[in-house]
């Protein structure tokens, strides 16, 4: 059993929990190893204090997490059967108690909930453990780390493919099919959310969509984008300045997004908090007067999703700890005008952060590129 799911009972039993009921794919998959999206069908991680844990699938899955699990009990149902009655069965064959359960409030919709209640109704089903697993999944395992690294050298390539693709009249979605197209024909099938590729003052929305502008000389253009690999996300931006010849607004936002998040990059230290790592970049963003244009918190947790804990913003007292994931993304969103954003996702220790990205961040970064490229 791994550890964090030892780590999960011994919390059952200081609760005084008797069965705690996962069923989001990425928590199955998270504590033991089996990944599958069960769509409407009923894929479930039910643990006991003293029983071994029984994993729940459809019959279509059974032979698969069978063979990606140890030390666990996989049964299954048939879609003509009602998987709540199966549960349940299953649940009484074990004689043990049954009256006070946790589930993930942020994953069980009401009707699931609904459906086990109908099954125990004598039981409680108030305690809920999503935070619990949030909190378990911030501190990475080596393995994890391993994979994030993978998946931000995919993120760096398709920067790269992006950047090769860049020409006068190209369209944004042009940029981003040529980006994902490459990635696929290189094995690597899934984005971590929709590639975003943004041309001048269409990066001004941070969360803009790209679509038909055609790119000019002296824009910049603004990448978004990341990769599942081995079932883990990764998450950069840059902002390549297409052309040789910025203005001096554009050359002083650029350089102040960079400054922020070169900065830090360079603190960011364990015991710090979420909220000073934030304050440190968005002080500099506020001395030269952008402060109102950086408009969304520093950075986010990543790990198996995207978007996960910790949040790295103004007001979160919650201390950084060594392997925490996270983004460090500083921006600068001019509406109508200009659009700057620099991320890099990485981990923490003892010696700082570490980037899982690497693509080069100085405003002739492209330029550098395509010359070495030649
Ligand atoms: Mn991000």
């Amino acid at each position: 059993m791994s550890e964090q799911m030892e780590q999960i009972i011994e919390r059952m039993k200081s609760d005084g929990i008797d069965i705690a009921f996962f069923n989001d794919p990425q928590t199955v998959e998270y504590l033991v190893g089996f990944s599958s999206e069960p769509h409407e069908r009923i894929l479930a991680l039910i643990l006991f204090q003293d029983a071994p844990p029984i994993l729940f699938t459809p019959a279509l899955d059974q032979e698969d997490a069978k063979a990606s699990v140890d030390g666990i009990d996989v049964y299954s149902y048939l879609d003509t059967e009602n998987p709540w009655q199966s549960i349940k069965n299953l649940i009484v064959d074990k004689s043990l108690p049954t009256t006070n359960w946790a589930i993930e409030k942020e994953q069980l919709t009401v009707a699931k909930r609904e459906a086990l209640q109908s099954q125990f109704p004598n039981s409680q089903f108030e305690k809920d453990y999503s935070k619990l697993l949030h909190t378990i999944r911030m501190q990475k395992t080596s393995a994890e780390l391993e994979k994030m690294k993978k998946a931000g050298f995919w993120a760096d390539e398709a920067i790269k493919i992006g950047a090769r693709a860049l020409k006068v009249g190209i369209t944004e979605s042009e940029v981003v099919a040529e980006i994902e197209y490459q990635l696929k024909k290189r094995g690597v099938d899934q984005m971590s959310f929709s590639t975003m590729v943004l041309f001048g003052e269409n990066a001004a929305s941070p969360h803009g969509v790209p679509g038909p502008n055609k790119l000019k000389e002296d824009q910049f253009v603004l990448f978004d984008l990341g990769v599942i690999y081995e079932g883990y996300a990764s998450d950069t931006t840059r902002t390549l300045f297409f052309g040789d010849q910025p203005t001096s607004e554009q050359k002083d936002v650029y350089q102040t997004v960079l400054n922020a998040h070169d900065t830090a990059m360079d603190q960011a230290k364990i015991n710090m908090t979420a909220s000073e790592l934030d304050t440190i970049a968005r002080r500099i963003i506020n001395q030269k007067g952008y402060g109102p244009y950086f408009n969304h918190r520093l950075g986010h947790g990543i790990g198996q999703s995207v978007h996960e804990f910790p949040s790295i913003m103004e007001g979160n007292q919650l201390p950084l700890i060594d392997s925490m994931c996270f983004s460090i993304e500083p921006g600068i969103y001019i509406p109508g005008n200009i659009g700057v954003r620099i991320e890099d996702c990485g981990y923490l220790d003892d010696s700082g952060f570490h980037s899982f990205t690497f693509f080069p961040t100085t405003i002739d970064a492209y330029q550098n590129f395509i010359k070495e490229s030649k």
